[in-house]
């Protein structure tokens, strides 16, 4: 196995054996394999397109592919065998089909569109010779990544905005036009030019799961979340789906059983279409990598519906249920909702009806529920304390938060932010600071919390509206320094995104890419001052500067 694609990979270079998400070498390999097939099906899928075939079907088997591919969603290795025979069969249909319609298939003789293998022996060699490291020169390989991380991440938003019934034909054909890009001899240029193209997209792809969420459940509000407990059995949602939680606050409703977030659903409380539900307790906990200890105290059962599953600990594995891109060998999968139709989670409910109610962890509350439209009903006071000096500077410190004790530097920077600053967030990064006692400047909270990684959509909304207020005309004019923490592909597409709306300067930590070779690193200094980070004090001279 070679993977890179996340922040915490060995060494900071690549995980070759297991990866430190705890994804086995086997996996590993079939999931680069996986990725080889779905270039492959591209190949065809665009052929398709172009005499007017309904791809759709395909375009979202691709899209919940890739989403099933990114870090900590799915370490099952049935699960990825099954999905590679159902791509092998799907880009047959799909060659036959266009053969038979005599179609010009001589542009896609590639190797990931003509390979096919019937047994799990052959997936497994063919693996060993398709994933990273077959693209030898290093910034190729980087460039090729760094876009195949894009869409893993723009595919994991879209597949939340799907669930509520939204979705745009032009995301998925950027989706299949970047896979075959990967296969094709471009020049560094051209690779560079479809990498920020997919930023293009990734904005796209947030605007369509804002509109989703939004009209849904209407827009965040300013909301105080419960970090305590309640003395009933309950059921612990993570994730990010909005629409599994919603199936499950309807079926919860009146059993007695009560639902409380973890992770990145803690955004969840901030849109009025959950406040009715009385059983909807609180967030219970922290960011995804303090799910071994949490999970344990909480005492009744687990849902995950996305990325953010940490391999289950022998003492409370038999409480963790999957659904969705997530898979995790021995645990309980809820299956797909059928047209029109709720999932079904009853037997999760009948579950937490025979444990113990939660441990507390800790008592209070936390603000949040600053999305692009609370901001914006605030603009004119936020406008009114930039102009009168009480705010000096904001810093956008999204994305997200994880094991390395280096991420203590976010906390550390937080705390020593002049008092006269405002962090903007949105992710799970904010976990690192969400908790301290930051106080408010004039009533507006120190920590303004957008919501889920998604949401830095809504940062960049509410940078864009202030250049308006401010009449500028770059964005970058504007007092906000962009200190974000990256864990995993979701991330890498919120970065191209906001590359791709003009933010420059943009520091990334704890450490940057292992899939940025230094020679990519270079155009990105050069071209969008995007940095490191060193250490508290030096950068915070830096940024204030
Ligand atoms: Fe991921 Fe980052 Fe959303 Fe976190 S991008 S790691 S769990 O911030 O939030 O999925
Ligand atoms: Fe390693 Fe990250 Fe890949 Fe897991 S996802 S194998 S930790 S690089």
């Amino acid at each position: 196995m070679f993977c890179y694609q996340c922040q915490e990979t060995a060494g900071c270079k690549g995980c070759t054996h297991r990866g430190v998400c705890g994804k086995t070498a086997d996996v590993a390999n079939l999931q680069d394999l996986l990725i080889y097939n779905l270039k492959g099906i591209s190949m065809y899928a665009i052929k398709a397109e172009e005499v007017g075939m309904d791809n759709i079907a395909v375009d979202r088997l691709i899209m919940d592919s890739l989403f099933t591919t990114i870090t900590n969603a799915n370490f099952d290795r049935e699960f990825f065998i099954e999905r590679i025979k159902e791509t092998l069969e799907v880009k047959e249909n799909l060659r036959k089909v266009l053969e038979d319609k005599g179609v010009d298939l001589s542009s896609a003789k590639h190797d990931a569109a003509v390979w096919t293998a019937d047994t799990v022996e052959e997936f497994e060699a063919k693996a060993k010779t398709v994933g990273v490291l077959a693209t030898e020169n290093e910034d190729v390989r980087s460039l090729r990544e760094l876009l195949i991380y894009g869409v893993k991440g723009l595919a994991a938003y879209l597949h939340h905005a799907y669930a509520l019934g939204y979705e745009d034909k032009n995301i998925y054909a950027f989706i299949r036009k970047a896979l075959v890009s990967t296969t094709e001899a471009l020049s560094v240029d051209e690779m560079v030019a479809i990498v920020l193209e997919c930023g293009k997209f990734g904005v796209d792809g947030m605007a369509i799961l804002d509109k989703a969420n939004t009209t849904t459940y209407g827009h965040p509000e300013i909301t105080k979340v419960n970090l305590g407990v309640r003395n009933n059995p309950a059921i612990l949602i993570s994730g990010h789906d909005l629409k599994d939680l919603e199936d499950l606050l309807e079926q919860t409703k009146g059993t007695g059983v009560d639902v409380y977030t973890h992770g990145e659903m803690l955004p969840a409380h901030y849109y009025p279409a959950f406040k009715k539900y009385d059983n909807f307790v609180g967030n219970y906990g922290n960011a995804w990598w303090k799910q071994n200890e949490e999970f344990e105290k909480f005492n009744g059962p687990i849902l995950m519906t996305t990325n953010c599953l940490v391999p289950p600990k022998d003492s409370y594995k038999d409480r963790v249920y999957t659904t969705g891109a997530v898979g995790f060998s021995g645990l309980k999968h809820i299956e797909e909702r059928n047209e029109g139709k709720s999932k079904d989670f009853s037997i999760i409910i009948e579950h937490a009806k025979k444990c113990a109610s939660p441990t507390e962890l800790e008592k209070g509350e936390i603000v949040g529920g600053f999305a692009h439209n609370t901001v914006f009903s605030l603009a004119d006071k936020v406008v009114e304390a930039v102009k009168s000096g009480a705010i000096k500077r904001f810093f956008v410190m999204a994305g997200c938060d994880g094991r390395a004790k280096s991420r203590n530097y976010y906390t550390d920077f937080a705390k020593a932010l002049p008092k006269d600053t405002v962090i903007l967030t949105a992710g799970c990064a904010k976990y690192k600071y969400n908790k301290l006692d930051l106080g408010d400047i004039g009533g507006i909270p120190r920590v303004l919390d957008a919501g889920q990684c998604n949401d830095s959509y809504s940062l960049a909304l509410i940078a864009l509206k202030l250049k308006e207020a401010f009449e500028l005309n770059d964005v970058n004019e504007l007092p906000i320094s962009y200190n974000i923490a990256w864990y995993e592909q979701k991330a890498v597409i919120v970065l191209l995104a906001l590359l791709h709306l003009g933010v420059k300067n943009i520091h990334l930590g704890p450490t940057l890419p292992a899939f940025l070779s230094p020679n990519v690193v270079k155009v990105l200094v050069d071209n969008f001052g995007i940095g490191g980070i060193t250490n508290v004090e030096d950068d915070m001279k830096m940024f204030m500067e």
